[in-house]
């Protein structure tokens, strides 16, 4: 889906994801792999937005459902769901299926939200109107009821269970929600001043203080532009290729990690598809894949 961001082309996303070769790569780690296709989105009758302060909420929401749907499924059946972009508004399906799956269990989740921005606006406080700029409000319970109610729990996730890493550009009235929410925020400054490892360590004991596990929802704009060029929103001075692996192998290692997601790879801007590819290993090092050895999941906690 490309209906939450203004540039177009991260629909094709997944194309570029899977041409990069997950497939390969997680069979190499000795692990099944299904792909479930493509979730399908309503092509809007104009590119013209009914509501600027939420453009193309209507299709975007039902999109996110039957994501939901999709991830809920995945997870009842015993399988890991990786989900592949799409602008970050999928964050609330991805999200609210976990939400769902939990539940069922009684059990409540914590999120690690990796990405340059905070994705914390709502219809009262964007400035641009892309609902790729609201779904952490949306998750944590602010928002449109589209999607704040897209699980049968409101809030999905308790701001207190969520951390942010890499955050670099926050709008004016964004950043006063950000403060006044319970969301650890580690921005950059925090990474370069104690370093990748401290901060990790520091947001896996935030999201799963109380939680049955954590969703990890990794914007490819959270990275430096140098690492990941192929993004609507680049944004100067983001993580290192290898601190973003860091990021991943700290959370394969923690064994509570639930699910991942993997948003905003726009290969319309991309160069040699060297996006997807990055991507592809992010992932690759989230589901267990180390330089020497792989963390199978019966070795984890
Ligand atoms: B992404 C922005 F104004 N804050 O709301 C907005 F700067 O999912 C950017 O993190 C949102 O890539 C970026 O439109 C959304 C903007
Ligand atoms: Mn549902
Ligand atoms: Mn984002
Ligand atoms: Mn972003």
């Amino acid at each position: 889906m490309d209906l939450g961001g203004n540039r177009r082309g991260v629909d094709m996303g997944p194309s570029a994801f899977r041409l990069a070769g997950i497939e390969e790569g997680i069979r190499s780690l000795g692990l099944e792999f299904v792909d479930r296709g493509d979730i399908p989105v309503q092509t809007p009758k104009s590119r013209v937005p009914l509501d600027p302060t939420a453009k193309f909420l209507p299709e975007i929401a039902e999109a996110c459902g039957l994501l939901s749907d999709e991830v809920r499924k995945a997870l009842d059946e015993g399988h890991f769901p990786l989900v592949v972009g799409g602008d970050h508004s999928i964050a609330v399906g991805t999200v609210a299926g976990v939400v769902e799956h939990v539940h069922a269990q009684d059990g409540r989740i914590g999120v690690i939200w990796f990405d340059a921005h905070a994705d914390m606006n709502t219809p009262e406080t964007t400035e641009s109107g892309n609902v790729h700029g609201m779904p952490l409000a949306a998750i944590t319970g602010s928002g449109p009821s589209a999607l704040t109610q897209l699980s049968g729990q409101v809030p999905m996730v308790d701001s207190a269970r969520v951390a942010m890493i890499g955050i670099r550009d926050v709008d004016r009235a964004e950043a006063e929600s950000v403060r006044d929410s319970d969301v650890a925020c580690f921005t950059m400054r925090e990474v370069d001043e104690r370093g990748i490892r401290a901060v990790m360590e520091q947001a896996i004991a935030h999201v799963t203080r109380g939680t049955v596990g954590f969703h990890l929802s990794f914007d490819v704009d959270g990275t430096d532009p140098s690492v990941c060029p192929g993004v609507g929103t680049p944004v100067e001075g983001g993580l290192t290729y290898r601190e973003a692996h860091t990021v991943m192998e700290m959370a394969a290692a923690s064994g509570a990690l639930i699910s991942l997601e993997l948003v905003e790879i726009n290969p319309i801007l991309d160069t040699k598809n060297r996006t997807a590819v990055a991507a592809k290993d992010f992932a690759l090092s989230a589901l267990g894949k180390t330089i020497l050895h792989t963390i199978r999941p019966s070795d984890r906690g």
